[in-house]
């Protein structure tokens, strides 16, 4: 069924994790090789702490695959919430997929929110393509809907948003959406210095792609000097602790290389494990229907029922589900970028890199000059998946 396979394809099972968690503990500390020195200060400032110097709020560019998986719907909530709060300024929302109908249903949600008018754009020519991370050809946007169990695998999710929402949306084809570095080098060349968090929760592809573009009319710097002096701070969701495959580091392994060992400014991960076990989205699916909703209709038609996960609890656990919801890996990247995250969570600073040619990653620690944080558990993960909920069954402010 869909969701046993989406999880499969998607994330590490938990069984697995645990074991690769017991296995590798020791291990990856005691064969850790050299850390590349680190570029950055000392120490990596939280945005809160810079919120606290008074009047600084978060410039966000989402950046989502919005390919098979729905915690991205709730990030993406979780993130217009936010912005409705006045917590943080979304600068734009980007798909790292291509050929689907990813960047169609991210301004759906946008629209949702009253924020139909945001930058939208895609990955060119290389990177995820289609239904899901493993399909060969793109997804054609004219072809009828079909049936759930069809070619579409996770991506019929998406797909039917775009038949539920028509006129919500400008990109049926997130091929016919603007070049995303396009997006990327015009809002960045557009802000004040040292004044963007880039919140990607997808594939690296997009962020490649714009540390190798070039000088050009929209601005003298290339993409690396270009994002070493706007952007401030990188929030991620991916990579696997303490090593191992997680999905959005593994399906363009070669982008996450290079932006893993390329990305000038301070970067914070939530790992596969944090979000693993913070369950979100039950309340808004479970929640009274108040007019159209294309984030709860994704909540309400692709978690199990109470009554199914009763049957087998075991079973939903292993395959990323609770009884709070979906595991809430994108959320959590959102939370710790408008945030920050001394709110919700400690920290280890170290370097996550590839390993090998079949993306894998791993983490190195260090203390003293590791060019990365990766979060760790400090708030309970039921607070932090009801502090999730919380944002996400929020009305719209500027509908
Ligand atoms: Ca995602």
């Amino acid at each position: 069924m869909n969701t046993v396979s989406e999880c499969m394809k998607h994330r590490m099972a938990l069984a697995s994790s645990l074991l690769l968690s017991l296995a590798f503990a020791y291990s990856s500390h005691a064969t850790a090789q050299p850390v590349p020195r680190s570029p950055l200060p000392p120490r990596i400032e939280p945005p809160s702490a810079l919120a606290s110097l008074g009047g600084y709020v978060p410039r966000v560019i989402f950046d989502t695959d919005m390919i098979t998986d729905f915690d991205d719907v709730g990030a993406l909530a979780c993130l217009h919430a936010l912005a409705d709060a006045g917590e943080c300024e979304i600068l734009a929302t980007v798909s790292s997929t291509r050929g689907n109908a990813s960047v169609g249903a991210i301004e759906v949600i946008n629209h949702y929110y009253g924020r139909s008018d945001l930058p939208v754009g895609a990955p060119k020519g290389m990177g995820v393509m289609g239904a899901h991370p493993g399909a060969k050809t793109k997804v054609d946007p004219a072809a009828p809907l079909g049936e759930k169990k069809g070619g579409d695998g996770g991506h019929y999710k998406y797909r039917k948003m775009l038949a539920d929402y028509p006129g919500w949306y400008r990109y049926a084809d997130a091929d016919a959406a603007p070049d995303a570095n396009e997006v990327y080098r015009r809002v960045l060349a557009a802000q004040p210095d040292g004044s963007v968090t880039i919140c990607s929760v997808g594939f690296l592809t997009n962020l490649r792609r714009l540390l190798e573009t070039k000088p050009d009319d929209i601005s003298p710097l290339d993409g690396k000097e270009l994002v070493a002096k706007k952007v401030k701070l990188w929030v991620a969701m991916a990579c696997k602790y303490p090593k191992g495959k997680e999905y959005n580091s593994k399906w363009d392994a070669a982008s996450s290389r290079i932006v893993l060992e390329n990305w000038p400014t301070p970067a914070v991960f939530s790992a596969f494990d944090y979000g693993r076990n913070i369950f979100s989205g039950r309340a808004m699916a479970e929640s009274a229907a108040e007019g159209r909703n294309p984030v709860r209709d994704i909540f309400a038609e692709n978690l199990p029922t109470k009554e199914q996960m009763e049957k087998d609890p075991a079973k939903w656990h292993a395959n990323c589900y609770g009884p709070g919801g979906r595991s809430s890996w994108d959320e959590t990247a959102v939370l710790i970028a408008v945030r920050g995250w001394e709110k919700y969570c400690n920290v280890e600073r170290g370097c996550f890199r590839m390993v090998g040619n079949a993306g894998a990653d791993e983490w190195v620690p260090d203390a003293e000059n590791g060019r990365h944080l990766r979060i760790i558990e400090k708030v309970s993960k039921a607070d932090v998946g009801r502090g999730i909920d919380e944002l996400i069954c929020r009305k719209p402010q500027k509908q």
